[in-house]
């Protein structure tokens, strides 16, 4: 009987306003994205498969997790700012323990080029522990009453500060000295995107409803809905682009020294 109550409650919350709205538009976007980018990767001609592969699915597990956000799952109910309940969407949280390493992944692939990975595997593993630890330690600050909440926000930007510093530190210096993918312009230019669109991330989770309460749920789901399409979608694109673009000088400087071979013989 409570629990019938409760599942009422819940699932009158979750209908409430448009945020079941924003999240099938994030749904339908990520499936598209899913679609795209196979194609990109089916057209690739073979190179930088492991970005196709990550870009990929940083897309589809954010497809997933927003139909099941948007159909009822992976939520529950917390005590809000003003102790009423409001819906604690730990889906997102999911979404991003496997995204947002991929996403760093992807940016250190670019900025160490092919040959650089297998030298730098401490600075990679630094990116990947400092990032899953921001998002792990997120899952509690958004989950618990305001002390132990403040103390883990707290901690979670830590870790995010570190992930910046890494990226902007040796990560940067090793764009710098080797050879990117698709050139340093490639890699600055995704540096600065993510910083960017990651620092907006925390700025919305104190306005929203993890937070000091000033943006009702639906707008907290809009915000980050277009945060995460700029953020895997957009940053995705332009990252297969630029290093497409790289390749796609070399195949054709590889497909003329094949026709100078074919007249040759
Ligand atoms: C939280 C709250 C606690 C403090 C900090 C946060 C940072 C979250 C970030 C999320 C990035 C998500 C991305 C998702 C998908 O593409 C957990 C909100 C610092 C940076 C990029």
């Amino acid at each position: 009987m409570q629990l019938a109550l409760l599942q009422g409650v819940l699932g009158e919350l979750v209908q409430e306003g448009s945020s079941v709205f924003w999240l099938w538009i994030g749904a339908g976007g990520f499936f598209l994205a899913t679609a795209w980018f196979v194609y990109l990767a089916a057209t690739s001609g073979g190179s930088h498969t492991h970005h196709y592969v990550a870009s990929t699915i940083i897309v589809l597990w954010a497809g997933v997790w927003y139909a099941i956000m948007a159909t009822g799952g992976a939520i529950s109910l917390v005590s809000g700012p003003g102790g009423e309940p409001v819906v604690y969407y730990f889906g997102r949280y999911i979404d991003w323990t496997l995204t947002t390493p991929l996403l760093l992944l992807g940016l250190a692939w670019v900025g160490l080029g092919g040959t650089g990975v297998g030298n730098r595997s401490g600075l990679i593993w630094g990116l990947v522990i400092a990032d899953v630890l921001m998002i792990l330690t997120g899952v509690v600050a958004g989950a618990t009453t305001a002390f132990v909440s403040g103390l883990f926000f707290v901690l979670s930007t830590i870790f995010f500060l570190i992930v910046l510093a890494l990226v902007w530190g040796p990560l940067r210096s090793a764009a710098q000295q080797g050879e990117p993918e698709g050139g340093f312009g490639l890699f600055y230019t995704l540096a600065t995107m993510l910083t960017v669109l990651w620092i907006i991330y925390p700025i919305v989770w104190l306005i929203g409803t993890e937070g000091a309460g000033l943006v009702t749920a639906p707008i907290e789901v809009f915000l980050y809905a277009v945060l995460d399409v700029l953020a895997k979608i957009a940053f995705g694109a332009i990252l297969l682009g630029g290093v497409r673009r790289a390749s796609g000088g070399q195949q054709q400087s590889g497909g003329g020294s094949q026709r100078r071979a074919a007249r040759v013989s």
